[in-house]
């Protein structure tokens, strides 16, 4: 993206490159990698402005993380510009001026639910990498939750990442990645354990710099337990910066800079109501019932008793499991609901507000 009136901050100028000190430009530089800044944001507004990213919106103030032209690091609580025609939520890249949020930097990524109301979107974290569906196993996987995780990430435009949690209490961890493989075709999974360490390892090369992430999970999945195992030991060894500063002393209510490097958001417990249903999410999740679905004589079989419908003929003959047909055929009929309860332009005018779905993300795929 360019924008004539230039960059957030310069391109290091030769001169400044060979002294001795860091030049602001790098510490900028440095100080918004840390925040997740990538090339994808491609970072450009007018002059005069501030850039920062957004770590939690409270009513008509946000609390923004950002650097001024010195390189020097801020936090602050910042009221949003009534000109804004989009509210910013967690991991926004903003324009700063005056201490005022003037400008929401378009999103690439944004995660999203249904309002309470069911009418309107909620858009709970934006510029996401990944989303991390944590699921617990210690009483066996819960499918349809997986299921319907899964669809809401691949609906963001973010890349799913399954992290199955509590492996230690799990009694059967075979059958819980199995039914995780079948509910979630192609999407990439880790069987973790904030107890034993399992995993952990795994998941902190995962969240390396430039990556921001959110976890995914209902409430008592371990979210913050795998937080606190992340961060552990590594908090004790964190890495120091050039000035001194310790590179993680900040940290935020909802955007933590991990010490791998990554930014993780934090974003409330979602529950199965929550759920956003959209048919791309839908389709991604259930890419093996799209593939088979080729085979049915019709192109808009609805797998419900139709004239030569392939997938039906899958179930009977064994090669997908019943209930596999079953689930799909719930989240159907809640789309559908969910569709109903919004009006088209509606849909299609908060998709343009809050940012790109899974058409744009669908590069991410693993
Ligand atoms: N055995 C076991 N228990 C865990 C593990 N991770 C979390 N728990 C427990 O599960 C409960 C919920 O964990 P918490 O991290 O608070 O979940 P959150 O609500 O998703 O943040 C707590 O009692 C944790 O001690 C794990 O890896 N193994
Ligand atoms: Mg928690
Ligand atoms: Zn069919």
């Amino acid at each position: 993206m360019k924008h004539p009136d230039g960059r957030y901050w310069q391109p290091m100028n030769e001169s400044t490159h060979k002294g001795a000190e860091e030049s602001a430009a790098e510490k900028s530089a440095h100080v918004l990698r840390t925040l997740g800044l990538t090339k994808q944001d491609g970072l450009v507004i007018g002059e005069g402005l501030n850039l920062g990213r957004v770590s939690i919106v409270h009513g008509a103030t946000g609390e923004v993380i950002w650097c001024d032209n010195s390189g020097q690091e801020f936090i602050s609580t910042c009221h949003l510009s009534p000109s804004l025609d989009i509210r910013p939520v967690a991991g926004d890249w903003v324009g700063l001026r005056d201490g005022q949020i003037v400008v929401v930097h378009p999103r690439r990524s944004a995660l999203r639910r249904p309002d309470p109301n069911g009418r309107d979107i909620q858009v709970l974290a934006a510029n996401l990498d990944l989303v991390l569906l944590v699921v617990p196993i210690d009483r066996g996987l819960n499918v349809r939750m997986l299921e319907r995780f899964a669809i809401m990430a691949w609906e963001s435009g973010a890349r799913p990442f399954v992290v199955l949690t509590k492996s230690d209490e799990a009694s059967d961890i075979d059958a819980s990645l199995e039914d995780t493989k079948s509910a979630v075709p192609g999407v990439e999974v880790l069987t973790t354990s904030s107890q034993s360490g399992e995993g952990i390892e795994h998941l902190r090369d995962l969240l390396h710099e430039g990556v921001t992430a959110v976890m995914l999970g209902a409430s008592g999945a371990g979210k913050t337990s795998l937080l606190n195992a992340l961060e552990g030991s590594e908090e004790v060894t964190r890495t120091v910066n050039r000035s001194g500063e310790g590179r993680h002393a900040t940290t935020t209510r909802k955007l933590y800079r991990l010490s791998s490097g990554g930014v993780l958001l934090d974003i409330p417990g979602i529950r199965l109501l929550d759920l956003m249903v959209g048919q791309e999410g839908v389709d991604e999740t259930f890419s093996d019932i799209g593939e088979i679905a080729l085979g049915c004589r019709f192109r808009d079989c609805s797998h419900n008793g139709d004239l030569g419908c392939a997938v039906e003929a899958a179930v009977l003959s064994g090669e997908l499991p019943a209930r596999r047909l079953e689930n799909w055929r719930l989240i159907q009929t809640e789309l559908t609901h969910q569709e109903h309860r919004r009006s088209p332009e509606e849909m299609a005018k908060a998709r343009k507000r809050s940012g790109p779905t899974t058409k744009t993300g669908k590069k991410n795929r693993p």
